[in-house]
């Protein structure tokens, strides 16, 4: 089944870069409507749980330390085939092979520090979105 919703972090390269305006720009231009949103900061418990999937890699403590390092922008976003659709519009993971006028293209600096996350799957975007929100603050 697929859902029109997908999660996204707004990373703490892209706050801290003042990106923060811009991508909320390119999101609402490629038709995402914010169904939720706060401006929040994960704490280091947050972050390890939050990318458990990736804890056996060499690259999780830096990730986590990057993660909880300032604040983010977390939100639910909602379009028809919106998981694809948000991937698409953010480009690959590693800026560097990001495609031309993709966020990472254009607001990323490294594969590490990479401004934006989008859910890989309509299950994971339901698991994220409850990581961060109540029910109550999805509209
Ligand atoms: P993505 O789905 O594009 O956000 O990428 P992944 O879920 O594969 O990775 C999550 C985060 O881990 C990335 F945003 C950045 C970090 N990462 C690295 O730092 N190095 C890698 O080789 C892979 C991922």
């Amino acid at each position: 089944m697929t859902t029109n919703r997908t999660f996204t972090m707004l990373k703490p390269d892209a706050v801290e870069n003042g990106h923060i305006g811009a991508i909320l720009d390119k999101i609402n231009a490629a038709g995402f409507k914010i169904v939720a949103m706060k401006y929040t900061q994960l704490s280091t418990r947050d972050a390890q749980a939050f990318y458990a999937v990736h804890s056996e890699r060499p690259f999780y403590g830096e990730l986590v330390e990057f993660m909880t390092r300032g604040p983010i922008v977390a939100a639910v976003l909602e379009k028809d085939n919106a998981v694809e659709d948000f991937r698409a519009l953010i480009g690959a993971t590693n800026p560097a092979e990001a495609a031309d006028g993709t966020i990472r293209k254009m607001f990323a600096t490294s594969m590490g520090e990479n401004a934006v996350h989008g859910s890989d799957s309509d299950e994971n975007a339901t698991i994220e979105a409850s990581f961060h929100f109540s029910g109550r603050e999805i509209f």
